[in-house]
């Protein structure tokens, strides 16, 4: 086997689970976009894909509502890699990195990694806010199996019943992939 650098230390695949959300421009279009870009990596596999969702603006509430989603990718990229691979489609699609919270062309954000932690300058997983954002967990939902083997399902059910009635979300369409 040759060594590589840019996948994970055992070159097996895992699964990694992805928010995704637009609120400028053509919000559909872009999410569908970047589903294809990132199943268009020759090392990711888009594998489920959760309903599309308007959601309203969380932490900066002066900006258009959102659509959000969740996917399920297999990779066999390091976390690191695979967010690197994120942010290149995200600059391909046009985001200008300004305000934190505010607006944005394509946001792709890692959440999990079969319950993988880290704590770097670029990267923390689980991801730090997941656990308290409906536009996160209500998305998540929809494409976390039952007997996800590393707690994600726990996480997800436990966070949706301490969070109470849902607001904010309402489901706008079904999944945009394939
Ligand atoms: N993303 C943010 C900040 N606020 N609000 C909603 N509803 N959806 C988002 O995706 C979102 C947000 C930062 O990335
Ligand atoms: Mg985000
Ligand atoms: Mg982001």
């Amino acid at each position: 086997m040759t060594p590589d650098m840019t996948s994970n230390s055992t070159s097996e695949r895992s699964e990694a689970y992805i928010a995704l959300g637009a609120n400028l421009g053509r919000r559909e279009e872009t999410l569908r976009e970047a589903l294809r870009m990132l199943n268009a990596h020759a090392e990711i596999e888009v594998l489920r894909v959760s309903d599309l969702y308007e959601t309203d603006p969380v932490g900066y509430a002066d900006q258009p509502p959102f659509l959000n989603m969740a996917a399920a990718v297999g990779t066999s990229l390091a976390p690191h890699k695979l967010l690197e691979a994120m942010q290149d489609i995200e600059d391909r699609l046009g985001r200008v990195r300004d305000i934190r919270f505010g607006p944005r062309t394509a946001d792709l954000d890692l959440l999990w990694m079969e319950g993988l932690t880290i704590a770097s300058e670029a990267l923390t997983l689980p991801h730090p806010r997941m656990h308290e954002r409906f536009f996160v967990l209500i998305p998540l939902a929809d494409i976390v199996p039952e007997q996800e083997p590393s707690g994600l399902r726990t996480l997800v059910d436990d966070s949706l019943i301490e969070l109470g009635e849902a607001s904010g979300i309402v489901r706008f369409g079904p999944p945009l992939f394939p």
